[in-house]
């Protein structure tokens, strides 16, 4: 253990883990950047599970599976990248990390902070970030600055001030983050034995889109990469940047994505392509995985379905969907768009008996 870790006791080695769940650097150390005895800032993150879609694969004609990153320690793929960032951080002796998020990062960031002992500050757009994200990146004890504009303006501050102070960016242009996640695809590949045809995933920022091509590079496979963006917020479909960027998946509210060339890249290396769905068609998707596939994921996470809804599976067989978070990270957008309601009832049998048996009127 290096003298640069921020405290003794939770920056553990591999091996004091137990179980089957290994912590993602030591199930992938040999293709990432860390060596044994590296420092090492680990919830037991990846390792999550890839779902059968059974409804969903009979609609398009395909066998679809789920990869349910919401199976992660904070509900979302960042987990991936954040052991990593903050990992490295810590190896190389900081103190503080940052980020720009439109919530999930933060989260994550803070977590992976708290588990280090070193502090972090996080700036997300003033009034537009989910409820479960919010309350995670306040427990566990981060800055959270609310900026008076949106995530891309953010990001563009945070890039500045971390020119000029000694505290490390975790957002996606940071290479640890591309890294970590990039396991996903390795967790793929071992799964379907390297038979995938399509990988439709939402896309924001474009880290995640970067970071499955570069997996699947590593090891050698070629899905066509299907990018989705919300209709309000597609930069890289209209291929400029949107100044004003606006969806009901507040985690893709992103209008100039830092990952824009290796996303762009991704699709057209792949033969895939980033393509539009709009707010109606995510939410339409939202609903269908929680009420006929039984898996509550965030919206954003939603537009990956979504996507493969519209435009059809394209003669592929075998399509996973990334479910990049978890649904409870944004209780408000379920409880506002559902199509059950909640039934009041006075403490009486013959009122119970109406409501649970009656027609609902
Ligand atoms: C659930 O947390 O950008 O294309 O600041 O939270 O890699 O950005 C979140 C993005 C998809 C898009 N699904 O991934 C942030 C942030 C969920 C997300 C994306 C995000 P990228």
């Amino acid at each position: 253990m290096s003298e640069t870790s921020a405290r003794n006791l939770p920056v553990v080695e591999g091996a004091a883990f137990t179980g089957t769940h290994v912590p993602l650097i030591e199930r992938y150390r040999e293709r990432l950047p860390f060596a044994p005895g590296d420092p090492l800032v680990s919830l037991q993150e990846g390792s999550t599970p890839l779902l059968r879609a059974p409804l969903i694969s009979e609609m398009v004609g395909a066998r679809v599976r789920l990869k349910l990153e919401g199976a992660n320690p904070t509900g979302s793929f960042k987990d991936r990248g954040m052991t990593c960032a903050v990992s490295a951080a810590v190896r190389d002796g900081a103190r503080a990390v940052i980020c720009a998020s439109t919530g999930n990062t933060a989260a994550s960031a803070a977590a992976y902070a708290a588990r280090a002992g070193i502090t972090c500050a996080v700036i997300v757009p003033e009034g537009k970030i989910a409820q479960g994200k919010l309350a995670q990146t306040l427990i566990h004890g981060a800055r959270v600055i609310a900026l008076q504009g949106n995530f891309d303006q953010a990001l563009t501050l945070v890039r500045e001030l971390t020119d000029t102070h000694p505290i490390v960016l975790v957002n996606s242009v940071n290479e640890f983050r591309i890294e970590g996640q990039k396991t996903a695809a390795f967790e793929i590949q071992e799964a379907l034995e390297g038979e995938l045809d399509a990988l439709c995933i939402p896309v924001g920022n474009a880290g995640n889109i970067t970071s499955y091509w570069r997996g699947f590079t590593e090891v050698g496979m070629a899905p066509r990469m299907f990018g989705f963006q919300a209709e309000g917020a597609m930069p890289l479909v209209l291929g400029h940047p949107v100044e004003h960027p606006e969806t009901v998946a507040s985690a893709i509210r992103i209008g100039n994505p830092v990952r824009w060339e290796d996303a762009m890249a991704a699709a057209r290396d792949s033969r895939g392509s980033i393509r539009m769905v709009t707010d109606s068609e995510i939410l339409a998707a939202f609903r269908l995985l929680a009420s006929k596939e039984g898996m509550f994921c965030e919206p954003a996470s939603a537009a990956s379905v979504a996507g493969l809804l519209k435009y059809g599976a394209e003669g592929a067989e075998q399509v996973v969907c990334v479910l990049t978070g978890r649904g409870l990270k944004d209780p408000e957008t379920a409880i506002a768009h559902n199509d059950g309601r909640v039934i009041p009832c006075p403490v009486e049998l013959e009122a119970i008996e109406e409501a649970v048996l009656g027609d609902g009127s």
